[in-house]
């Protein structure tokens, strides 16, 4: 996969993308990441990159120009281009596996008041926000997304913790909580992870994060497709008790 961070501030990106998995994914070919300033493609003498916005509005934004010419210089034209900004589509699990199967991806972090209008229809195909609070840059937002898009890119973690297992149990229940297997945990290996059956596997984890999310985040079960077993554990649990 092909990233290509638009950014005033390139060198916020340099030290986390050369640390463990990401660095390894790199190392590898299978992610290249790079930062690009629409500075370095402002044509005046003072290379301003703000801008009064087109239409009037109050408070400043990013110039067109530079962007327009960074995207030709760049050959960014194709790629999937996300803006990162507080008051987009929130960045979920969901998001993140379609995410992860573009190729090539272009993130435009946002600072003072957003981009011009001509960007946001030129350029740009969605807007993403990685919560609800208010961060000073799209930066952090764009390693944010970095972060959880990348590890589902087939090969980027090891077989020992397969995103395909994790993402297979957080994409049904739609949750954050994943089942570690018990042995990150120190607990003692359940007999079902030793016996080597890889449906019952899948079940006993699957259980397990239904368990979780029933525990500490009831609100995702909500909008979760679960099948009739899970349903009738779920009013188990509300009748009885977690066992
Ligand atoms: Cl993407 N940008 C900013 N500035 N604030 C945020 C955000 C993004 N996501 C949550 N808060």
């Amino acid at each position: 996969m092909q990233i290509d961070v638009v950014t005033l501030f390139p060198d916020f990106f340099q030290t986390p993308l050369q640390a463990s998995i990401l660095a390894r994914a790199t190392r590898s070919g299978l992610l290249s990441v790079n930062a690009h300033n629409p500075r370095d493609f402002a044509t005046d003498k003072h290379q301003s990159v703000d801008d009064e916005p087109y239409g009037g509005g109050g408070g400043m934004v990013l110039k067109p120009e530079p962007l327009f010419a960074l995207w030709k210089a760049r050959k960014l034209e194709k790629a999937h281009c996300i803006y990162l900004t507080a008051d987009g589509e929130k960045l979920d699990h969901r998001l993140s596996v379609e995410l992860s199967l573009q190729e090539h991806l272009v993130l435009l972090c946002g600072h003072y008041k957003g981009v011009d209008e001509r960007v946001r229809t030129r350029l740009i195909d969605r807007e993403v926000s990685i919560g609800d609070y208010v961060l000073t840059g799209g930066e952090p937002a764009a390693l944010v997304l970095i972060d959880a898009v990348v590890r589902l890119v087939p090969g980027v973690l090891g077989n020992f913790s397969s995103a395909l297992e994790d993402s297979f149990q957080d994409a049904l229940l739609d949750c954050p909580w994943y089942t570690r297997p018990a042995e990150f945990n120190g607990e003692s290996v359940p007999q079902v992870l030793q016996s080597g059956d890889h449906q019952r596997v899948q079940q006993w984890r699957r259980k397990q994060a239904l368990r979780k999310t029933y525990e500490r985040r009831p609100d995702l079960l909500d909008k979760a497709d679960l099948d009739d077993n899970e349903k009738k554990q779920l009013s188990q649990w509300e009748r009885e008790g977690l066992e």
